[in-house]
């Protein structure tokens, strides 16, 4: 695992050295929408604490940390309204390393939708 880059764009934004659109904050967990967004509904949820990509947040995040973040996500889709019981879906998806192309080395999942984002293996 890389060491982590305490000077990333997400490490600053939860700094607050950079300004971000938050939709929800929780004790461990920040969801901003993405500067660059791809769909009607592009929001990035990050972790507050250092890990470099998924697999080393989960792997070494502590307990507390792991709900916290999964149920952000869980609210992040009701409360965009992309949810299975009011809306039409979405995609999660997380990019990890030079082959996922991962722009910034602190792990986020992308949440997409609010258009069909189409098959991804055509
Ligand atoms: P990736 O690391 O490849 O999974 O994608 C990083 C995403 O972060 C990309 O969709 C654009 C977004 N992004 C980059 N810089 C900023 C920023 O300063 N603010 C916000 N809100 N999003 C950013």
């Amino acid at each position: 695992m890389p060491a982590y880059d305490p000077s990333n764009i997400f490490a600053r934004i939860l700094r607050g050295e950079i300004p971000n659109d938050t939709v929800l904050e929780t004790p461990h967990t920040l969801a901003f929408r993405d500067i660059r967004p791809q769909a009607p509904v592009h929001v990035l949820v990050i972790p507050k604490g250092a890990y470099v990509s998924y697999d080393d947040f989960a792997a070494n995040a502590p307990d507390a940390e792991i709900v916290d973040f999964h149920r952000a996500v869980a609210r992040v889709t009701r409360d965009l309204g992309v949810d299975l019981d009011q809306g039409q879906g979405f995609r999660a998806i997380t990019n990890a390393g030079e082959h996922g192309v991962q722009e910034v080395p602190h792990f986020h999942l992308h949440i997409l939708g609010g258009r069909s984002m189409g098959r991804m293996v055509q």
